[in-house]
């Protein structure tokens, strides 16, 4: 698979050059070109936005840069014998990413991402480029971000582990929760490895019985009781054929209207802000529910006062002139901490 990324901060894309999504281009499966849309501006400040039509806060990005960008960008790739890419703009009012469209998207041999900055992109780019290829606004949740270029990050991530040769068959993509299989619609419970006992936690017994049914059962009870707790969303989707006689006593024997979820369609708060009691939750962090901060509501609508205003026409953010980057496929070693602490590096 191609991908193509225009951005302003092509620098945004180097975890690109990392674990699954590194390997799969170091591997050829994936190849990733990224553009600096400033390169296709023409005056000395290689500008890129200007005021809104109508009026309003903020800054909207200009046709023109995206038009040459893209046609040079689509002519480029029919030279080298590809056929018309996908091209998919990341913006708050866009049709959700869910899995059905990572699966969708990873069968396409190329896909263009356009990542807006300030209020977006002119509007007529999107319709211009509608007359030509298959154009989806997506968007990848709803909170409100800066930019299209993290939700681009998100979408490659979610793409890349399900082309061909990417995942090892250890971590076969067909046990996803969302994925179609047997946990379909319901979010995975807790997991669990050595040691058997840890800072006085137990690693639930039955895991340890060797019992293959009981263990099944078990992990499908608590996928169950993992879904009502935080995603009364896909319980509600649930259907019911897919529930056995064991899966009804259990959902029926949890307290009923648990927390709110994220979902917008909310009409009134809920009556209390207190945390649901989640009398049968498995104890420990493995509960993501406890302790967890109110979701940012979702105010997309309104104009965005986080954002940087910028004071005149001129681009809010500085115009780096830096050329598109060299995929940093592995920096400097990070400093070792004070205090004889490993540098805060995530494993991968
Ligand atoms: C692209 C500009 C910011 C958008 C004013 C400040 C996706 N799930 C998502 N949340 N936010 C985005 C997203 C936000 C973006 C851009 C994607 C380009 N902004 C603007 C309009 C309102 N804000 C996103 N996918």
């Amino acid at each position: 698979m191609r991908i193509d990324i225009v951005s302003i901060f092509p620098e945004y894309f180097a975890p690109l050059g990392v674990s699954l999504i590194g390997k799969a281009r170091e591997r050829g499966i994936l190849d990733v070109c990224l553009h600096q849309l400033r390169d296709w501006t023409d005056d000395v400040h290689r500008t890129v936005d200007d005021t809104p039509y109508g009026g309003g806060p903020g800054m909207v990005m200009k046709p023109e840069p995206w038009g040459e960008a893209l046609d040079d960008i689509i002519t480029s790739g029919a030279a080298t014998g590809q056929d018309q890419p996908r091209l998919i703009v990341p913006t708050p009012s866009g049709r959700p990413f869910t899995q059905q469209l990572a699966v969708e998207l990873a069968a396409e041999p190329w896909l263009v991402f356009a990542c807006g900055r300030y209020e977006g992109i002119d509007s007529r780019v999107m319709a211009e480029y509608a007359t030509r290829l298959r154009v989806d606004e997506v968007s990848i949740g709803d909170y409100v971000l800066a930019g299209g270029e993290v939700a681009v990050l998100v979408m490659i991530e979610a793409i890349g582990r399900l082309l061909p040769g990417v995942l090892g068959n250890a971590d076969s993509v067909t046990d996803d929760s969302f994925a179609p299989g047997a946990m379909h619609n319901l979010v995975e419970g807790p997991v669990y490895t050595k040691p058997p006992e840890w800072r006085g936690h137990r690693v639930p017994d039955v895991l340890l019985s060797g019992h293959h049914g009981k263990i099944a059962r078990w992990r499908r009870d608590q996928a169950l009781r993992r879904t009502h707790a935080n995603r009364p969303d896909l319980l509600a989707a649930l259907d019911p054929a897919t529930l056995d006689k064991h899966d009804r006593a259990l959902l029926s024997s949890l307290p009923p209207a648990p927390q709110e979820t994220a979902s917008t369609e909310t009409a009134e708060p809920p009556p209390s802000a207190t945390p649901h009691p989640a009398p049968l939750a498995p104890a420990g962090p493995a509960s993501a529910a406890s302790g967890a901060p109110e979701p940012a509501e979702l105010a997309p609508a309104a104009p965005d006062p986080a954002e940087l205003a910028p004071a005149a026409p001129e681009p809010a953010e500085p115009a780096s002139a830096a050329p598109e980057p060299a995929d940093p496929a592995s920096g400097a070693p990070e400093p070792a901490a004070p205090g004889g602490r490993p540098p805060a590096t995530p494993a991968t």
